[in-house]
Parts: structure tokens; C-alpha cells; sequence
């Protein structure tokens, strides 16, 4: 940092703020994660000086002797890692993965089926200040009031109704298991396109704590820096039959030159997840999130779908007789970080919503454990039983900071 210290010592000194807070806080937002060294070394690289449109071998600028190779390696990783025919690593995030496949599959008007935003979908599956819910007509599943499951029998009968081009399978906020095999039998019987949006459990489907999409889904889309632990980006993974409108539909469809740096650092992550200790790594996600459930649950909180399968946790802070954003403003005043979150039939609205979100992948990735977890847990039934006693909420940040120094934040 020493360049950057010298010529603009504002943003330097902010860096570094934001290091050591990412270093003294617990971070249970479930989408963030730790990226390694590796990882941030090749993101912050000469690459981001190279313009490169179009694909490894077939591009428009000269000049791309290793962009290219740079690009082969990333998608044979990605297609040895998730066993796919068809991957495209230029999406510049999530969002614009999942724009480029609705591009690639729809026309504006066309019938798309996604999970509600507050049952746990993502804007981008339709909802109606996005995009997809703006230009598409959107049928949006919700799940069952009172399991807080999807119920695939009423997914069917929407999906026999609605006839859709598209359904997409996944979310943000379930903390479930997405049955893609159910997903994909709906699909057929109304001749509809299988979306699978992984991004939040990629890892878990690699590591076997989680079904995997493929060959379920005949597209699947998943952003790189949530479990996957790589730079903020997005990638497409299909069979070869929408390789090509998946391709023309990222560029030169919705994107002009990609993120070559990004790129590269995709190749890292890539890499890293085909070690073992990854593997164990997802398993310990699971393990950490079932044991930060049961401790909330012991502690009196109201947890959607009664717990977690996978990285995350959706808490109901009525439970409390608190709001979510209530109760996540208390929990980062004490170390803890999260986000308040709308949960299934949320009387409440998006801005000061019912739930809170927390998920493991982070701590997970500090080596923080199931006694770690329990302790966290016990955290948050204090702050959440006594959210305004500011001399409580400074001394649990002492002792989270104290956690913190035996679990090093990796990358940083
Ligand atoms: N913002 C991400 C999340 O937190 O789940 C999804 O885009």
C-alpha cells in the first residue's frame, strides 16, 4: 500500500480502516467472505489495463497473447469444478449474469417464474423494481406459511397455469435445500428453461452439502466472491445447446471489454476450491450455521423454516419484539455484523423489515468452530434482550474483538 499511501493518502487511510474492521468484527453477512492474498494480488493487477472484447482466441483488439490464456485457464477450471459443457466468466457480477440469461432465453413480455423476493429470491428473479420484474411478466412463487419451505406441488400448479419460458430456482435468504431434480420435472412438463442461481451455496454444491444443479438445470449462474471466495464477479455455466446465446448475450449483448483482472483471480478461486481443505472448509459452513441455529433456537429466536441446511440463517426478531433493522444496528454496535432482511409474509416493509440474515462463510473462513458458534449465538440473545443498554452492547464488542485476535482474518 505504500504507492497508493503516497499518492492519495485519504483513500490509503480508508483502506486500511476497512481492513481492520473486516479484521475486529464477525461477519455474518452471508453473501461476504474473505478472498485469499492470491486472490486480491492477481485482482489488483496490470490486467485491469487491457481491453479485450470478445472470447479467449477470437477477439476484436490485438494484443491478447496471455488475456487469452488468462481466460482458457479460467473456464476449463470452472468446467472441470462444476462438471460443465458451456462457461462464461465475463459477467460482471451476479446481476448481470442473470440479465444475460434472460437475454439469452427470453424476449421482452415473456413468462418467467422466480421466487418472491421476501420468500428469499433475488431482485434479479423477478421482483418488481428490477429489471426482471419490469420488462418480463413475472409469476413469483412464495413458500409454504407455515413450514417456511418451497412446496413444489404449488410451484407445479403456478408453473401449469402460467406456462412460463423460464423458471429460475434459487435465492438470498432460503436457508433450505432447493430441490433441483423437483425444480426441473416442472420445467419439462410445461416445456419451460431451468435457471439455477447458486450464488450463495456454490460451494456447498461442490462439497456435497448441497444437491448440485447440474444436470438438473440447463443454465445455471453463480457469483464468485460469496462461498466460492473469489473476486466480485459473475459466471455462467450451461450445456452446449445455450452456449452461444449465453455468449452473445454477455458480449456483445450487455458488456463491452471484461474485467480481465476479475478474470484472472476467478482462475485463483478456482484453483483453491479444488484443494481438499476447501471441501472440509463447506462442510465446516454447515456444521458452523446448523450450530449458530441451534444455539439461537435454545435462546428463544423464531428462525424460518425452524433452522438451516446450508450457510444461512433467516431470524424472525418479532421473536424479540424487536424489528430487524432494530436489531441489527444493536448487533453491529457489539461486533457483529449482518442485515436485517424481509422474511416470508413480512408485514413490514424492505427499509425496516422483520428478519435479520446471518450466515457462516466468513467466520468459517477465520477457522472459527462450533464453540465459536455457540458463543455467537449466546451473543445475540443478549443483544437482542437488552438492544438498547449501550454498556452491554460496548462490552460484547470487547469480547468479540477479543475472539477475533484468536482467528485471524485470512487474506488481509
Ligand atoms: N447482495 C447479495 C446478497 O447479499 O445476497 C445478493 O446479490
Amino acid at each position: 500500500m505504500k504507492n497508493l499511501a503516497q499518492v492519495d493518502a485519504e483513500i490509503n487511510d480508508l483502506i486500511e480502516q476497512e481492513a481492520r474492521r473486516q479484521a475486529t468484527v464477525v461477519r455474518l453477512i452471508a453473501s461476504e467472505n474473505y478472498a485469499s492474498a492470491a486472490v486480491m494480488r492477481a485482482t489488483g493487477s496490470c490486467l485491469t489495463n487491457k481491453y479485450s472484447e470478445g472470447y479467449a482466441y477470437q477477439r476484436y483488439y490485438q494484443g491478447q497473447e496471455f488475456i487469452d490464456r488468462i481466460e482458457e485457464i479460467a473456464v476449463n477450471r470452472l468446467k472441470a469444478l462444476f462438471g460443465a459443457e458451456h462457461v462464461n466468466v465475463q459477467p460482471y457480477s451476479g446481476s448481470p449474469a442473470n440479465q444475460a440469461v434472460y437475454m439469452a432465453v427470453l424476449k421482452p413480455g415473456d413468462r418467467v417464474m422466480g421466487m418472491d423476493l421476501s420468500a428469499g429470491g433475488h431482485l434479479t428473479h423477478g421482483a418488481k423494481v428490477s429489471f426482471s420484474g419490469k420488462l418480463y411478466e413475472v409469476f413469483s412463487y412464495g413458500l409454504d406459511r407455515k413450514s417456511g419451505l418451497l412446496d413444489y406441488e404449488q410451484i407445479r400448479v403456478l408453473a401449469r397455469q402460467c406456462r412460463p419460458r423460464m423458471i429460475i430456482a434459487g435465492g438470498s435468504a432460503y436457508p433450505r435445500t432447493v430441490d433441483f431434480a423437483a425444480f426441473r420435472s416442472i420445467a419439462d412438463e410445461v416445456g419451460a428453461v431451468l435457471m439455477a442461481d447458486i450464488s450463495h451455496f456454490s460451494g456447498l454444491c461442490l462439497s456435497g452439502d448441497h444437491p448440485h444443479p447440474l444436470p438438473h438445470a440447463h443454465i445455471v449462474t453463480t457469483t464468485t466472491h460469496k462461498l466460492l471466495r473469489g473476486p466480485r464477479g459473475g459466471v455462467i455455466m450451461s450445456n452446449r445447446e445455450w452456449a452461444g446465446a449465453i455468449d452473445k448475450a454477455v458480449f456483445p449483448g450487455l458488456q463491452g471489454g471484461p474485467h480481465n483482472h476479475v478474470t484472472a483471480a476467478i482462475a485463483v478461486a478456482a484453483k483453491e476450491a479444488t484443494a481438499p481443505e476447501y471441501i472440509e472448509y463447506c462442510h465446516q459452513v454447515v456444521k458452523n450455521a446448523r450450530t449458530l441455529a441451534q444455539g439461537l433456537l435454545g435462546g428463544g429466536f423464531n428462525l424460518i423454516s425452524g433452522g438451516t441446511d446450508t450457510h444461512l440463517i433467516l431470524l424472525d426478531a418479532s421473536s424479540k419484539n424487536l424489528t430487524g433493522k432494530k436489531l441489527a444496528v444493536a448487533m453491529e454496535k457489539a461486533g457483529l455484523v449482518a442485515n436485517a432482511n424481509k422474511i416470508p409474509f413480512d408485514p413490514r416493509p424492505a427499509n425496516d423489515p422483520s428478519g435479520v440474515r446471518l450466515g457462516t462463510p466468513a467466520v468459517t473462513s477465520r477457522g472459527m468452530k462450533e464453540p465459536q458458534m455457540t458463543r455467537l449465538a449466546e451473543f445475540i440473545k443478549q443483544i437482542a434482550e437488552d438492544a438498547d443498554n449501550q454498556s452491554l452492547l460496548s462490552a460484547i464488542k470487547k469480547q468479540v474483538e477479543s475472539l477475533c485476535q484468536g482467528f485471524p482474518a485470512p487474506g488481509l
